[in-house]
């Protein structure tokens, strides 16, 4: 029994030394390998079975609202693309319901006749296209307004000094903003912050009938839109935008080889019922001072 005592001691002692034997092993192979993740020189293929993009905005999303960026709930947060000629896009559910409201009662005591630029003078006048009201508001004038400007700069990959300040626009029933360009044609306009680029046209608000944001030289096939049946008559005449609230349509008024894109003619087609309010932005290839 002693002696199968010993036999035992000794089986024991060799499985234990074994055992420290494959765990210093393991650990040796193991600690390289943590080194070279932690410098990031390797790193864990994840397999996805979505398209990329979409994980990566839904990342942008998800850790933006755990920062806080921003006021009140947004729904869900998806991008849809509305045409390549313009090159447009809708960012669904851009704008909280409370960052509309805010907008709209930050502009409410500040609205007068929409205008124009001269591109004589660059000085603003009165015009028949353009019957909205309207007012701007400064760049960065505040915190709701720099987080909005800052979420406009990521989806655009427009840095937020190139944009004009935000532009409130109130439309009532007939009113409206005939067809036009949102790039210049003078060399006086382009003056501050070179020609402009892009425009992101949010919607504050949802709009009963009417008041749809056309584009009627887009090359797309203007009735393959879900909202077809909804539109008005005006609308029908290109390819549409329903207003809905919190909603943000991204435009292109400049094509990636720099030149001027005419197929970005649009306009805001005459309220039916309802009110429209909506936020303008424009940016510049350049640096925009004010
Ligand atoms: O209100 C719209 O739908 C169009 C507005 C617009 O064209 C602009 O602000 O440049």
């Amino acid at each position: 029994m002693a002696k199968g005592g010993r036999n035992y001691r000794l089986f024991s002692i060799r499985r234990t030394s074994s055992f420290y034997l494959i765990l210093t092993t393991l650990l040796m192979l193991t600690l390289p390998l943590l080194a070279l993740l932690a410098l990031g020189i390797f790193s864990i293929p994840i397999s996805r079975t979505e398209s990329s993009d979409a994980i990566d905005l839904n990342a942008f999303l998800k850790s933006s609202v755990k920062r806080g960026e921003g006021s009140g709930e947004r729904g869900e947060q998806w991008t849809e693309v509305l045409s390549w000629e313009p090159r447009a896009f809708i960012y669904h559910n851009f704008l909280s319901k409370d960052e509309c409201e805010y907008l709209i009662e930050l502009a409410k005591p500040h609205m007068h006749k929409s205008t124009v630029v001269d591109s004589q003078t660059g000085q603003s006048k009165d015009s028949r296209v353009r019957t909205s009201s309207g007012m701007f508001l400064r760049r960065g004038q505040d915190k709701i307004i720099r987080n909005i400007e800052k979420r406009i700069a990521d989806f655009t990959f427009i840095p937020v000094e190139h944009g004009e300040g935000l532009q409130i626009l109130h439309y009532e029933v007939g009113q409206r903003y005939e067809p036009h360009y949102d790039y210049f044609l003078d060399q006086f306009n382009t003056k501050n912050g070179g020609q402009r680029i892009a425009t992101v046209l949010m919607y504050l608000s949802d709009v009963e009938e009417g008041g749809e944001t056309v584009f009627p030289s887009a090359n797309a096939n203007y009735s393959s839109v879900p909202w077809w049946n909804e539109l008005s008559e005006c609308a029908k005449k290109g390819l549409s935008v329903k207003p809905k609230m919190g909603d943000a349509l991204l435009f292109w008024s400049m094509r990636p080889d720099a030149s001027l894109d005419p197929s970005s003619l649009h306009g805001g087609c005459p309220v039916i019922k309802g009110n429209k309010w909506s936020s303008t932005k424009w940016m510049h290839v350049d640096e925009y001072k004010f």
